[in-house]
């Protein structure tokens, strides 16, 4: 949660410098959630994260390099400097790279986890965390519609942050919460407060093992504020005083923290030391990647990413 957090806080004053082209997006107050999706899932597991998951993208595995090296432009990267910033993935290692498209990684991870059933593997987990937008798309319907039927094992996690861009909870849906919907796709659903790390450990950690039991897709329905804008070019100035001040506006990084030190598990000592070591774990990574070349547009090849050629010999 740390990493992601001064790792994002960095890119944006990167953004803010004009260093980076394209948006920057943060998941400041959705780590404790996205962290915990990306602690349950195993390696073989298929994990395609959205916008505000730098944090569970780093518990599944992601190096903090290809993170940098995105937004940067490095051709060391993953996506080879070819991509601005969160659409990176590493579909070999379960990594999916993001869609834009609002819901449309639910399908792909669907389509991953046939494709492991026709294959004969089993015990495999697919998921995605998507926000409170997403949910009023038809392409969240399709694909939850064809998970709950074929009974996958997909857990979908969504971040209900209040807003969808700038459009608040009751003009995006009726419902009293977005989990009652579970019950019309018949499939089991969860709540949680995103905003206390124990809560996200524990709720999202049982549906990532509901799921590997057998008992078909998981909806998760998580509860936080998002502490920043949609993206940086956002200032959210939307978001009003009461709600940032009201319990589903604390930080769970904060709220983590604290209750670390009242459990006796770290010393506010120590979580200074977290921090300036973490702080110079982001600052290498920023000084490397600013070393390396971008791609030359004469001598690239320009086939697809998710080709053999190019995606088995990265880090090969
Ligand atoms: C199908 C589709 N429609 C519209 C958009 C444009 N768009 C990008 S993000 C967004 C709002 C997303 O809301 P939410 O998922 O709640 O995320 P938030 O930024 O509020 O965290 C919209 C409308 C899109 N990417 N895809």
């Amino acid at each position: 949660m740390l990493l992601a957090r001064l790792l994002e806080e960095k890119l944006a004053n990167l953004y803010r410098a004009g260093k980076i082209n394209g948006g920057v997006f943060l998941g400041k107050g959705q780590e404790a959630l996205s962290a915990s999706l990306g602690m349950a899932l195993k390696k073989g597991d298929i994990f395609a994260p959205l916008i505000r998951d730098q944090a569970g993208r780093l518990a599944f595995g992601e190096d903090i390099l290809d993170a940098v090296r995105t937004y940067l432009g490095s051709k060391l990267g993953p996506m080879r400097g070819r991509e601005g910033n969160v659409h990176r993935g590493l579909p070999r290692e379960g990594r999916y790279a993001m869609i834009s498209h609002l819901g449309a990684m639910i399908s792909a991870v669907c389509g991953g986890l046939m494709a492991r059933r026709f294959q004969g593997q089993t015990g495999v987990v697919g998921a995605t965390c998507v926000g409170d937008g997403c949910s009023s798309t038809g392409a969240f319907h399709e694909a939850l519609n064809l998970a709950a039927v074929e009974k996958l094992p997909l857990v979908l996690v969504v971040a209900n942050n209040q807003f969808a861009y700038s459009t608040p909870n009751d003009r995006e849906f009726a419902c009293k919460n977005l989990v009652d919907r579970a019950i019309g796709y018949g499939i089991e659903g969860h709540t949680v407060d995103a905003t206390e790390l124990d809560a996200c450990l524990d709720v999202v950690g049982r549906a990532v093992e509901r799921a590997r039991e057998g008992r078909g897709p998981q909806m998760v329905v998580a509860t936080l504020l998002r502490l920043a804008g949609h993206g940086e070019h956002d200032d959210a100035a939307y978001i009003p005083e009461a709600l940032k001040n009201s319990p589903t506006g604390r930080d769970c990084l904060k709220v983590a923290e604290c209750t670390l030190m009242e459990r006796g598990w770290a010393s506010a000592a120590d979580l200074e030391a977290w921090r300036e070591e973490t702080l110079q774990q982001v600052e290498e990574a920023v000084a490397t990647v600013q070393r390396e070349p971008a791609p030359d547009p004469a001598e690239e090849t320009w086939c697809a990413l998710s080709t053999q050629e190019l995606d088995d010999t990265f880090r090969a």
